[in-house]
């Protein structure tokens, strides 16, 4: 098997678990990572042993011959880091919220096409395990047609101590946590057509909004409510699982906390236990998503081994980042917003 030589930039809180999932991954390695803060730079080398460090993103790519990149940063370097990748011709990998705007997320598409360099969005959250039963349950047509999905993270976990940034953004929980659980519907039941948001902030520690709720309407007919809050105090906190109810015209899939699913279709009821593994170098509660990471990267080297498109590409992740404009502007207007405009 050819191993392809990737570099990963922005060593932060999270490209932690993405080192640690290209170690798993037969086919690929780090050769060499960057970032412009000096003691992240030296962790990250220290602890994955890669000796080969830039402080700046364009000497990297001037000094590596890559066959990918990784980039790891916040969203405000995400569009000049990509369309520096396709300038070099290296085919990207952005985490994201992919851009600052969707007027960015266009062009970053827009600048990778040109340059015939395949562009994915670290959209993880649809390749989590249970997700993943979910949307196998779906594909078997146990429950038929799906008319109504409720896509749901509750929760009233500190993310800020891991991820001090969110508490000071003006945009909090859509752009950062909602941008997952609108894929997730877009997953599930398909692309969207209108959407109806309504915001608070509970937290008055925070800039940003902390709960959202929103409804959406799909293109196949289905209805959806996609609903988030990091303000609500559980018996037992469920971070960072996604609960999911869908209706179909045979049955329902329930997915409840502690990663239980429930299938009530065409032949009778099946429950099962869809917890993920817990992968040596994870910890709980962050296993759920830790596996996901392995199982995106994977699929992204999959994709450059058979030339197909990643399902995360940067042109599907756009319509997936257009939900979040869409639900800011509805929550400001407080009157539903139709997507097929701001996707034009
Ligand atoms: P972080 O601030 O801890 O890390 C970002 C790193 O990038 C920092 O070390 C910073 O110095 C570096 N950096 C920024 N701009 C740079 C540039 N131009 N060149 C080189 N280095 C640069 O942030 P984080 O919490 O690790 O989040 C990073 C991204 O990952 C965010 O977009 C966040 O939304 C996303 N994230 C995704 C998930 C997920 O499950 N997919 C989970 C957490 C965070
Ligand atoms: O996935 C994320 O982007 C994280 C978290 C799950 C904590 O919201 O910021």
């Amino acid at each position: 098997m050819v191993e392809l030589r990737g570099a990963l930039i922005g060593c932060g809180f999270f490209a932690v678990n993405q080192m640690h999932a290209w170690r798993d991954i037969a086919g690929a390695t780090i050769v060499a990572i960057c970032d412009r803060d000096p003691d992240r730079l030296r962790i990250v080398g220290d602890q994955f042993d890669i000796t080969r460090r830039y402080s700046d993103a364009m000497a990297l790519f001037d000094g590596e011959n890559l066959d990918f990149v990784d980039i790891a940063t916040t969203a405000p370097s995400h569009r000049a880091l990509v369309e520096m990748a396709a300038q070099h011709r290296v085919p990207t990998i952005c985490q994201k919220p992919f851009a600052p705007t969707l007027a960015d997320a266009k062009a970053m598409v827009k600048a990778c096409s040109d340059a015939g360099v395949p562009l994915m969005v670290h959209e993880n959250f649809r390749w989590q395990s249970p997700i993943q039963a979910v949307r196998a349950v779906l594909d078997s047509n146990e429950i038929g047609t799906p008319f109504f999905g409720r896509i749901s993270f509750r929760s009233a976990f500190d993310v800020f101590s891991g991820q001090p940034y969110l508490a000071t953004g003006k945009r909090f929980i859509i752009e950062d946590l909602g941008i997952h659980i609108l894929d997730t519907a877009r997953f599930l039941l398909g692309d969207v057509s209108t959407i109806t948001t309504r915001t608070a902030r509970i937290n008055p520690a925070i800039a940003g909004e902390d709960v959202a709720t929103m409804l959406m309407d799909h293109a196949n007919g289905a209805t959806s409510v996609v609903d988030c809050s990091y303000a609500t105090t559980l018996a037992v906190e469920p971070f960072p699982e996604t609960l999911i109810e869908i209706d179909g015209s045979d049955g329902t899939i329930r997915l409840a906390q502690g990663y239980r699913l429930t299938a009530t279709g065409k032949s009778g009821t099946a429950v099962s236990d869809v917890s993920p593994p817990l992968l040596p170098w994870a910890s709980r509660p962050w296993h759920n998503i830790q596996e996901s990471v392995v199982a995106i990267q994977q699929h992204w080297v999959d994709c450059l081994a058979k030339g197909t498109e990643p399902a995360t590409s940067g042109a599907d992740n756009v319509k997936t980042f257009a939900l979040v404009e869409a639900a800011y502007a509805g929550a400001a207007s407080r009157e539903p917003v139709q997507l097929d405009t701001l996707l034009r």
